[in-house]
């Protein structure tokens, strides 16, 4: 069985899935694309998917009978809205982070899907995909290190458009964290708060970085994520969970030791697109087996909208400098 695909959003990563879609994964082909920017579109049909139909409409697409499931790749503030349309349509829809940029939007959606009674979303957090976040996770749930009591964590960037604002570090980047740790921990978040260090020189003048994110778990965990978007270096993603009785590090990408010039080194990766091209396919391939076989699995709208709630609180604690309490609804019996 082949599924016929709709993307919405034909940018960075957007051409990123249409292209694994096309090249490497299984059972999918891309039939239809959406782009505000229509040249975007054009460009990718020219070299990556010769038969896919142009729409102007994003609903449209949505509501073609030819469309099985539908990418939403585009902007994080109209996320709500195409997923809205997907439920509506009865299709299910694979969303890049964030599933909306308010909790509330992701209530509304959660909402929407449970009366539907069918789950049809998947969320973009590709880093529960990843093998070395999923070996970091074995190890935690097999009792090796005890129960987890701290975490260190950082999510550098080499450098971030002017566009990045401030609170972007928490809904954009941060976000990642607030999903995967949750899930590596088996825990929801208590409180948060957040710390500006000295602001590198790097950033421009409306950008805070970096920061240190502070999350205290249900269970009493203590999390810190160094968030630091300037970093200049390379993309860097560190996770080291501290246990009872020992200490499980997320491994590093795999790269070649070399010695020379009297210097002993390995290479840094500089780009996200690399450092998770693994999960990514993983999580996508998983998204259209689940079409498949009609039951979702991996990040839910309930996850969504767990992480913009926590994000939510740090971002009110970006300005206020207080301890923020995290406050979710309880969790329906549907994402149980
Ligand atoms: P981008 O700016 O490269 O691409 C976004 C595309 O959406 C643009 O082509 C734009 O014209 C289009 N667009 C905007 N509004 C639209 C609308 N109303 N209808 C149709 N198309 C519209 O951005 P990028 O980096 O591809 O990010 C897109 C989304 O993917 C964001 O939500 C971002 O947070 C997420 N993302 C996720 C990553 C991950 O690691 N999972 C990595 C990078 C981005
Ligand atoms: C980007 O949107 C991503 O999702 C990347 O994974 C993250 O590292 C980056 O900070 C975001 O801007």
């Amino acid at each position: 069985m082949t599924i016929n695909i709709g993307v919405i959003g034909t940018g960075a990563i957007g051409r990123e899935h249409i292209r694994r879609c096309s090249t490497v994964l299984q059972n999918a082909r891309v039939v239809a694309l959406n782009d505000i920017n229509r040249d975007n579109c054009q460009q990718i049909v020219n070299e990556l998917t010769p038969e896919a139909r142009i729409y102007d409409d994003a609903i449209d697409l949505i509501n073609d009978p030819q469309v099985n499931a539908v990418l939403v790749t585009s902007w994080g503030p109209t996320h709500e809205a195409f997923v809205l349309a997907c439920i509506e349509a009865g299709k299910a829809v694979f969303c890049e982070k964030p599933l909306a940029v308010t909790a509330q939007g992701c209530m509304n959606i959660v909402e929407a899907e449970i009366k539907t009674g069918r789950q049809l979303v998947q969320v973009g957090f590709m880093r529960p995909y990843d093998s070395g976040y999923r070996a970091l996770k074995a190890v935690i749930d097999s009792g090796e290190i005890g129960e987890p009591l701290m975490l260190h964590c950082a999510h550098r960037n080499p450098e971030v458009g002017d566009s990045y604002t401030t609170d972007m570090a928490i809904t954009d980047t941060l976000i990642h964290e607030l999903d995967v740790l949750r899930w590596l921990l088996n825990d929801d978040y208590a409180s948060v708060q957040v710390i500006f260090p000295r602001k590198t020189r790097k950033a421009s003048s409306h950008l805070r970085d970096p920061q240190i994110v502070l999350l205290e778990t249900a269970k009493g965990a203590r999390i810190d994520v160094e968030i630091f978007v300037n970093c200049e270096y390379g993309y860097d993603i560190q996770c080291e969970v501290v246990g009872e009785s020992g200490i499980a590090r997320l491994p590093e990408p795999v790269s070649v030791q070399t010695r020379s010039a009297a210097k002993l080194s390995t290479t840094i990766l500089t780009d996200w697109k690399k450092r998770f091209i693994d999960a990514y396919d993983v999580e996508l391939q998983a998204f259209i087996n689940n079409v498949i076989s009609g039951e979702m699995t991996g990040p839910s709208a309930w996850d969504g909208y767990a992480a913009a709630v926590a994000a939510d609180a740090c971002v009110a604690a970006q300005t206020s400098g207080e301890i923020v309490p995290v406050k979710m609804a309880d969790k329906p019996a549907f994402y149980r």
